[in-house]
Protein backbone atom coordinates (compact mmCIF):
# COMPACT_ATOMS: atom_id res chain seq x y z
CA UNK A 1 0.00 0.00 0.00
CA UNK A 2 3.20 2.18 0.11
CA UNK A 3 5.12 4.44 -2.07
CA UNK A 4 8.48 6.03 -1.14
CA UNK A 5 7.82 9.67 -0.10
CA UNK A 6 11.41 10.39 -1.50
CA UNK A 7 14.13 8.06 -2.69
CA UNK A 8 16.88 7.87 -0.34
CA UNK A 9 14.29 7.12 1.99
CA UNK A 10 16.06 3.36 1.48
CA UNK A 11 19.61 4.85 2.56
CA UNK A 12 18.29 5.49 6.36
CA UNK A 13 16.10 2.26 6.11
CA UNK A 14 19.28 0.34 4.39
CA UNK A 15 19.52 -2.97 6.20
CA UNK A 16 16.96 -1.85 9.33
CA UNK A 17 14.10 -3.49 7.98
CA UNK A 18 14.54 -6.22 10.29
CA UNK A 19 14.42 -3.61 13.36
CA UNK A 20 11.07 -1.98 11.50
CA UNK A 21 9.17 -5.59 11.96
CA UNK A 22 9.56 -5.14 15.82
CA UNK A 23 6.02 -4.98 17.17
CA UNK A 24 4.49 -3.29 20.61
CA UNK A 25 6.16 -1.82 24.15
CA UNK A 26 8.34 -3.93 26.27
CA UNK A 27 8.23 -7.26 24.11
CA UNK A 28 11.03 -9.46 24.79
CA UNK A 29 12.53 -11.30 21.76
CA UNK A 30 11.91 -14.76 20.72
CA UNK A 31 14.13 -16.73 19.06
CA UNK A 32 12.06 -16.81 16.06
CA UNK A 33 12.05 -13.15 15.78
CA UNK A 34 14.11 -11.29 12.82
CA UNK A 35 17.89 -9.67 13.32
CA UNK A 36 18.40 -6.48 15.34
CA UNK A 37 19.17 -4.04 12.73
CA UNK A 38 23.05 -3.80 12.01
CA UNK A 39 24.67 -5.50 14.55
CA UNK A 40 23.47 -3.69 17.08
CA UNK A 41 21.93 -5.41 20.67
CA UNK A 42 18.02 -5.16 21.03
CA UNK A 43 17.32 -1.69 22.30
CA UNK A 44 16.97 -2.28 26.49
CA UNK A 45 13.52 -1.36 27.96
CA UNK A 46 12.47 2.28 27.99
CA UNK A 47 13.37 4.29 30.96
CA UNK A 48 10.11 5.06 32.58
CA UNK A 49 9.74 9.08 33.65
CA UNK A 50 6.13 9.27 35.26
CA UNK A 51 3.83 6.00 35.19
CA UNK A 52 0.79 7.47 35.05
CA UNK A 53 0.07 9.10 32.71
CA UNK A 54 2.55 6.91 30.92
CA UNK A 55 6.00 8.66 29.69
CA UNK A 56 8.66 6.61 28.23
CA UNK A 57 12.50 7.21 27.05
CA UNK A 58 14.11 5.86 24.41
CA UNK A 59 17.59 3.98 26.27
CA UNK A 60 20.69 5.83 24.84
CA UNK A 61 21.56 2.47 22.91
CA UNK A 62 18.53 2.67 21.28
CA UNK A 63 19.01 6.13 19.18
CA UNK A 64 22.43 5.26 17.40
CA UNK A 65 20.51 4.07 14.18
CA UNK A 66 18.81 5.43 11.24
CA UNK A 67 15.04 4.32 12.39
CA UNK A 68 14.28 4.00 16.10
CA UNK A 69 12.34 0.52 16.66
CA UNK A 70 8.95 0.81 17.62
CA UNK A 71 9.31 -0.63 21.02
CA UNK A 72 12.54 1.55 22.04
CA UNK A 73 10.43 4.82 20.44
CA UNK A 74 9.93 7.27 23.33
CA UNK A 75 6.35 7.99 24.52
CA UNK A 76 4.58 11.21 25.82
CA UNK A 77 0.81 11.12 27.14
CA UNK A 78 -0.57 14.25 29.18
CA UNK A 79 -3.57 11.99 29.84
CA UNK A 80 -4.44 8.05 30.06
CA UNK A 81 -4.39 6.00 26.82
CA UNK A 82 -7.67 5.53 25.24
CA UNK A 83 -8.86 2.15 25.67
CA UNK A 84 -10.02 1.49 21.78
CA UNK A 85 -11.66 -1.71 22.23
CA UNK A 86 -13.46 -1.70 18.70
CA UNK A 87 -11.31 -0.09 16.41
CA UNK A 88 -14.09 -1.02 13.59
CA UNK A 89 -16.19 1.86 14.91
CA UNK A 90 -13.33 4.80 15.12
CA UNK A 91 -14.55 8.05 13.69
CA UNK A 92 -12.43 10.68 12.37
CA UNK A 93 -14.95 13.83 12.37
CA UNK A 94 -13.86 16.79 10.11
CA UNK A 95 -15.81 20.10 10.81
CA UNK A 96 -15.44 23.74 10.87
CA UNK A 97 -15.56 26.17 8.28
CA UNK A 98 -15.37 23.01 5.45
CA UNK A 99 -18.54 22.85 2.88
CA UNK A 100 -18.96 19.51 4.00
CA UNK A 101 -18.59 17.99 7.26
CA UNK A 102 -17.18 14.41 6.76
CA UNK A 103 -17.27 11.39 9.43
CA UNK A 104 -14.25 8.79 8.13
CA UNK A 105 -13.92 5.66 9.37
CA UNK A 106 -10.63 3.60 9.05
CA UNK A 107 -11.82 2.14 6.52
CA UNK A 108 -12.81 5.54 4.83
CA UNK A 109 -9.06 6.75 5.37
CA UNK A 110 -7.38 3.46 4.19
CA UNK A 111 -8.93 4.20 0.89
CA UNK A 112 -7.87 7.41 0.02
CA UNK A 113 -4.27 7.59 -1.82
CA UNK A 114 -1.78 6.45 1.22
CA UNK A 115 1.97 7.38 1.30
CA UNK A 116 4.84 6.56 3.87
CA UNK A 117 7.62 8.72 4.77
CA UNK A 118 10.10 8.45 7.71
CA UNK A 119 9.63 11.64 10.30
CA UNK A 120 11.48 12.39 13.41
CA UNK A 121 9.43 13.33 16.61
CA UNK A 122 11.15 15.29 19.28
CA UNK A 123 9.39 16.43 22.55
CA UNK A 124 9.86 19.40 23.29
CA UNK A 125 11.07 18.48 26.74
CA UNK A 126 13.71 16.69 24.71
CA UNK A 127 17.12 17.40 27.32
CA UNK A 128 14.67 19.27 30.04
CA UNK A 129 17.14 17.66 32.83
CA UNK A 130 20.46 19.19 31.68
CA UNK A 131 18.56 22.87 32.39
CA UNK A 132 20.17 25.11 35.00
CA UNK A 133 18.59 26.03 37.46
CA UNK A 134 16.30 22.43 37.23
CA UNK A 135 13.26 22.99 35.69
CA UNK A 136 9.79 21.90 36.08
CA UNK A 137 8.08 19.51 33.84
CA UNK A 138 9.30 16.20 33.04
CA UNK A 139 12.99 16.02 33.24
CA UNK A 140 14.00 14.21 29.64
CA UNK A 141 17.40 13.03 29.14
CA UNK A 142 18.43 12.98 25.48
CA UNK A 143 16.06 10.45 24.49
CA UNK A 144 12.82 12.11 24.18
CA UNK A 145 13.34 12.02 20.29
CA UNK A 146 13.03 9.19 17.39
CA UNK A 147 12.66 9.02 13.99
CA UNK A 148 9.81 6.26 12.79
CA UNK A 149 8.76 5.18 9.26
CA UNK A 150 4.58 6.59 9.42
CA UNK A 151 1.93 5.06 7.12
CA UNK A 152 -0.70 6.71 6.07
CA UNK A 153 -2.77 9.71 3.95
CA UNK A 154 -2.05 13.04 3.53
CA UNK A 155 -4.25 15.51 5.77
CA UNK A 156 -4.47 17.53 2.43
CA UNK A 157 -6.47 15.21 0.78
CA UNK A 158 -9.05 15.03 3.73
CA UNK A 159 -9.63 18.43 3.55
CA UNK A 160 -9.84 18.61 0.25
CA UNK A 161 -12.69 15.92 0.36
CA UNK A 162 -14.35 18.26 2.86
CA UNK A 163 -13.62 21.47 1.06
CA UNK A 164 -12.29 24.24 3.51
CA UNK A 165 -14.61 27.68 3.04
CA UNK A 166 -12.08 30.82 2.40
CA UNK A 167 -11.61 32.83 4.87
CA UNK A 168 -9.98 29.46 7.18
CA UNK A 169 -6.80 29.93 9.26
CA UNK A 170 -6.17 26.81 11.15
CA UNK A 171 -6.70 23.19 11.45
CA UNK A 172 -7.05 21.84 15.26
CA UNK A 173 -6.40 17.81 16.11
CA UNK A 174 -8.21 17.11 18.51
CA UNK A 175 -7.31 12.98 20.49
CA UNK A 176 -9.51 10.99 22.33
CA UNK A 177 -7.27 11.48 25.56
CA UNK A 178 -8.93 13.88 28.03
CA UNK A 179 -8.37 15.21 31.93
CA UNK A 180 -7.75 17.76 34.11
CA UNK A 181 -4.17 19.09 35.14
CA UNK A 182 -2.98 21.50 37.75
CA UNK A 183 0.47 21.62 36.67
CA UNK A 184 1.76 24.22 35.34
CA UNK A 185 -1.89 25.64 35.51
CA UNK A 186 -5.26 24.42 36.17
CA UNK A 187 -7.08 23.80 32.85
CA UNK A 188 -10.72 24.91 32.71
CA UNK A 189 -11.97 21.26 33.71
CA UNK A 190 -11.73 17.79 31.82
CA UNK A 191 -10.37 18.83 28.31
CA UNK A 192 -8.81 16.88 25.34
CA UNK A 193 -5.61 16.87 24.34
CA UNK A 194 -5.46 19.47 21.17
CA UNK A 195 -3.30 21.37 18.83
CA UNK A 196 -3.69 23.87 16.08
CA UNK A 197 -1.42 24.47 12.73
CA UNK A 198 -1.61 26.89 10.13
CA UNK A 199 -3.77 25.68 7.21
CA UNK A 200 -0.69 25.68 5.05
CA UNK A 201 1.23 23.67 7.07
CA UNK A 202 -1.68 21.13 7.60
CA UNK A 203 -1.55 20.68 3.79
CA UNK A 204 1.81 20.69 2.90
CA UNK A 205 3.28 18.01 4.98
CA UNK A 206 1.16 16.53 8.20
CA UNK A 207 0.07 12.42 7.74
CA UNK A 208 -2.93 11.23 9.43
CA UNK A 209 -0.81 7.72 10.01
CA UNK A 210 -2.47 3.99 11.50
CA UNK A 211 1.09 2.64 10.36
CA UNK A 212 4.30 2.98 12.25
CA UNK A 213 7.59 1.17 11.31
CA UNK A 214 5.36 -1.31 9.28
CA UNK A 215 2.70 -2.25 11.97
CA UNK A 216 -0.26 -0.76 13.06
CA UNK A 217 -0.03 2.04 15.47
CA UNK A 218 0.48 0.41 19.40
CA UNK A 219 -1.79 1.88 21.54
CA UNK A 220 0.92 4.34 23.37
CA UNK A 221 1.66 5.85 19.76
CA UNK A 222 -1.96 6.97 18.79
CA UNK A 223 -3.60 3.33 17.96
CA UNK A 224 -5.69 3.48 16.02
CA UNK A 225 -4.70 6.76 14.08
CA UNK A 226 -2.61 9.98 14.84
CA UNK A 227 -1.69 13.07 13.03
CA UNK A 228 2.29 13.41 12.18
CA UNK A 229 3.61 16.86 11.48
CA UNK A 230 6.82 17.27 10.28
CA UNK A 231 9.48 19.22 11.16
CA UNK A 232 7.45 20.22 14.11
CA UNK A 233 8.24 19.33 17.94
CA UNK A 234 5.83 16.16 18.95
CA UNK A 235 3.66 18.04 20.76
CA UNK A 236 1.75 18.87 17.35
CA UNK A 237 1.15 14.78 16.03
CA UNK A 238 -2.09 14.44 17.98
CA UNK A 239 -2.30 10.62 19.05
CA UNK A 240 -5.89 8.78 19.12
CA UNK A 241 -7.21 11.56 16.07
CA UNK A 242 -11.12 11.85 16.90
CA UNK A 243 -11.47 15.14 15.24
CA UNK A 244 -10.19 17.81 13.10
CA UNK A 245 -11.73 21.51 12.74
CA UNK A 246 -10.94 24.01 10.49
CA UNK A 247 -11.22 27.36 12.40
CA UNK A 248 -11.32 31.28 11.21
CA UNK A 249 -9.70 32.60 14.03
CA UNK A 250 -6.21 30.93 15.74
CA UNK A 251 -6.84 28.37 18.37
CA UNK A 252 -5.60 29.36 21.80
CA UNK A 253 -5.75 25.88 23.70
CA UNK A 254 -4.21 25.35 26.81
CA UNK A 255 -1.21 22.93 24.89
CA UNK A 256 0.02 26.09 22.82
CA UNK A 257 -0.28 28.75 25.62
CA UNK A 258 0.08 27.60 29.06
CA UNK A 259 1.98 24.77 27.68
CA UNK A 260 4.18 24.57 24.49
CA UNK A 261 4.72 28.17 23.62
CA UNK A 262 7.46 30.38 24.05
CA UNK A 263 8.47 34.24 24.25
CA UNK A 264 9.18 35.95 20.54
CA UNK A 265 10.38 39.20 20.29
CA UNK A 266 7.66 41.68 18.54
CA UNK A 267 7.02 45.11 17.76
CA UNK A 268 9.76 45.49 20.54
CA UNK A 269 7.57 43.42 22.93
CA UNK A 270 8.09 39.55 24.16
CA UNK A 271 5.10 37.66 23.14
CA UNK A 272 3.95 34.46 23.92
CA UNK A 273 3.73 32.36 20.75
CA UNK A 274 2.68 28.57 20.06
CA UNK A 275 5.82 26.26 19.68
CA UNK A 276 5.86 24.96 16.21
CA UNK A 277 9.25 23.69 13.87
CA UNK A 278 12.11 21.80 15.82
CA UNK A 279 15.02 24.27 16.50
CA UNK A 280 18.42 23.06 14.76
CA UNK A 281 19.53 20.29 17.27
CA UNK A 282 22.73 17.85 17.84
CA UNK A 283 24.01 15.46 20.25
CA UNK A 284 26.84 13.31 21.10
CA UNK A 285 26.15 9.84 21.67
CA UNK A 286 29.53 8.34 21.73
CA UNK A 287 31.51 7.99 23.84
CA UNK A 288 28.63 8.65 26.49
CA UNK A 289 28.18 10.66 29.50
CA UNK A 290 30.61 9.96 31.66
CA UNK A 291 32.48 6.87 29.73
CA UNK A 292 36.35 6.65 30.15
CA UNK A 293 38.10 6.67 26.86
CA UNK A 294 42.04 5.78 26.56
CA UNK A 295 44.31 8.95 26.41
CA UNK A 296 46.65 9.30 23.13
CA UNK A 297 43.84 6.75 20.86
CA UNK A 298 42.33 8.22 18.01
CA UNK A 299 38.43 8.29 18.81
CA UNK A 300 35.67 8.15 16.71
CA UNK A 301 32.78 10.25 17.76
CA UNK A 302 29.47 9.68 16.84
CA UNK A 303 26.21 11.86 16.72
CA UNK A 304 22.92 13.10 15.20
CA UNK A 305 21.74 16.28 13.94
CA UNK A 306 18.53 17.68 12.93
CA UNK A 307 16.55 20.48 12.17
CA UNK A 308 13.18 20.26 11.63
CA UNK A 309 11.76 21.72 8.04
CA UNK A 310 15.14 22.77 7.26
CA UNK A 311 18.42 20.55 6.44
CA UNK A 312 21.70 19.70 8.30
CA UNK A 313 24.09 21.04 6.33
CA UNK A 314 27.45 21.20 9.00
CA UNK A 315 28.38 19.94 12.37
CA UNK A 316 31.20 21.03 14.14
CA UNK A 317 32.86 19.37 17.27
CA UNK A 318 34.64 20.33 19.69
CA UNK A 319 36.58 18.13 22.71
CA UNK A 320 37.44 21.57 24.70
CA UNK A 321 34.13 22.96 25.46
CA UNK A 322 33.91 25.15 22.77
CA UNK A 323 37.37 26.86 22.66
CA UNK A 324 38.56 24.86 19.58
CA UNK A 325 36.12 23.16 17.01
CA UNK A 326 36.41 20.61 13.78
CA UNK A 327 34.12 19.85 11.30
CA UNK A 328 32.68 16.35 11.49
CA UNK A 329 31.79 14.34 8.71
CA UNK A 330 28.10 14.04 7.79
CA UNK A 331 27.08 9.72 7.57
CA UNK A 332 24.81 9.00 4.38
CA UNK A 333 22.36 11.72 2.38
CA UNK A 334 20.46 13.63 3.92
CA UNK A 335 16.64 12.51 4.02
CA UNK A 336 13.88 15.39 4.84
CA UNK A 337 12.56 15.41 8.24
CA UNK A 338 14.66 12.95 9.80
CA UNK A 339 18.52 13.39 11.57
CA UNK A 340 21.57 12.75 9.94
CA UNK A 341 23.92 11.39 11.66
CA UNK A 342 27.54 12.58 11.64
CA UNK A 343 31.64 11.41 12.83
CA UNK A 344 34.43 12.76 13.59
CA UNK A 345 37.90 11.75 14.69
CA UNK A 346 39.27 13.01 17.81
CA UNK A 347 42.53 12.22 19.50
CA UNK A 348 42.09 12.08 23.03
CA UNK A 349 44.63 13.95 25.32
CA UNK A 350 47.69 11.61 26.46
CA UNK A 351 47.86 13.32 29.37
CA UNK A 352 44.36 12.44 30.34
CA UNK A 353 42.05 14.51 32.89
CA UNK A 354 37.97 15.45 32.15
CA UNK A 355 36.99 16.41 28.42
CA UNK A 356 33.81 18.62 27.64
CA UNK A 357 32.65 16.90 23.76
CA UNK A 358 30.68 19.45 22.34
CA UNK A 359 28.27 19.61 19.13
CA UNK A 360 26.77 22.40 17.10
CA UNK A 361 24.77 21.75 14.20
CA UNK A 362 24.67 24.74 11.38
CA UNK A 363 21.16 24.17 8.88
CA UNK A 364 20.63 25.80 5.38
CA UNK A 365 18.75 28.19 6.86
CA UNK A 366 21.62 29.63 8.15
CA UNK A 367 20.48 29.09 11.72
CA UNK A 368 23.44 27.45 14.03
CA UNK A 369 22.94 26.06 18.06
CA UNK A 370 23.55 27.99 20.22
CA UNK A 371 26.36 27.79 23.24
CA UNK A 372 24.15 29.37 25.61
CA UNK A 373 20.60 28.87 26.77
CA UNK A 374 17.82 31.74 25.84
CA UNK A 375 15.71 31.89 28.57
CA UNK A 376 12.93 33.23 26.41
CA UNK A 377 11.88 29.35 25.61
CA UNK A 378 11.01 29.04 29.19
CA UNK A 379 11.57 24.86 29.54
CA UNK A 380 11.09 24.21 25.89
CA UNK A 381 12.98 23.63 22.45
CA UNK A 382 16.27 22.85 24.09
CA UNK A 383 18.75 22.91 21.54
CA UNK A 384 21.63 24.98 22.95
CA UNK A 385 25.21 23.11 22.21
CA UNK A 386 24.91 20.94 26.23
CA UNK A 387 28.44 19.10 27.00
CA UNK A 388 29.10 15.80 27.74
CA UNK A 389 31.45 15.13 29.98
CA UNK A 390 34.20 12.49 29.28
CA UNK A 391 37.07 11.01 31.87
CA UNK A 392 40.37 10.38 29.58
CA UNK A 393 42.92 7.83 31.50
CA UNK A 394 46.26 9.04 30.81
CA UNK A 395 48.11 6.99 28.60
CA UNK A 396 50.68 4.13 29.37
CA UNK A 397 48.38 4.35 32.85
N1 LIG B 1 -3.72 12.91 21.97
C1 LIG B 1 -2.47 13.20 22.35
N2 LIG B 1 -1.56 13.42 21.41
C2 LIG B 1 -0.28 13.70 21.75
C3 LIG B 1 0.12 13.81 23.10
C4 LIG B 1 -0.88 13.57 24.09
O1 LIG B 1 -0.62 13.61 25.30
N3 LIG B 1 -2.17 13.27 23.67
N4 LIG B 1 1.40 14.16 23.41
C5 LIG B 1 2.13 14.90 22.37
C6 LIG B 1 3.54 15.08 22.64
S1 LIG B 1 3.96 16.30 23.74
C7 LIG B 1 4.51 14.37 21.98
S2 LIG B 1 6.14 14.72 22.21
C8 LIG B 1 4.16 13.30 21.02
C9 LIG B 1 4.85 12.01 21.40
O2 LIG B 1 4.50 10.98 20.52
P1 LIG B 1 4.86 9.48 20.91
O3 LIG B 1 4.33 9.21 22.28
O4 LIG B 1 4.30 8.62 19.86
O5 LIG B 1 6.38 9.40 20.91
O6 LIG B 1 2.77 13.06 20.99
C10 LIG B 1 1.98 14.23 21.01
N5 LIG B 1 0.61 13.88 20.75
MO1 LIG C 1 6.23 16.50 23.78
Amino acid sequence: MTTPAHPSRRDLLGGLAAGLAATGLGRTSRADDPPTPTGSRPPAALIVRESDPTNLESPPEALASGVTPTEAFYVRNHFAVPNVADPASWMVEVAGAVREPLTLGLDDLRRLPTISRPALLECAGNGRVFLVPKARGLLWGKGAVGVAEWGGVPLAAILDRAGVEPGAAEVILEGADSGALTDPMQTPGVIPYARSLPLAKARADVLLAWEMNGRPLTPEHGFPVRAIVPGWYGMASVKWLRRVVVAREPFRGYFQTLEYSTFVRRDGLKSLQPLTQNAVNSQVLAPGRGEAVAGGAEYRVRGRAWAGEAEVVAVEFSADGGRSWANAELVGEAVPFTWRLWECSWHAPRQGGECRLLARARDDRGRVQPLERDPDLRSYAIHHAIPTVVTVRPAGA
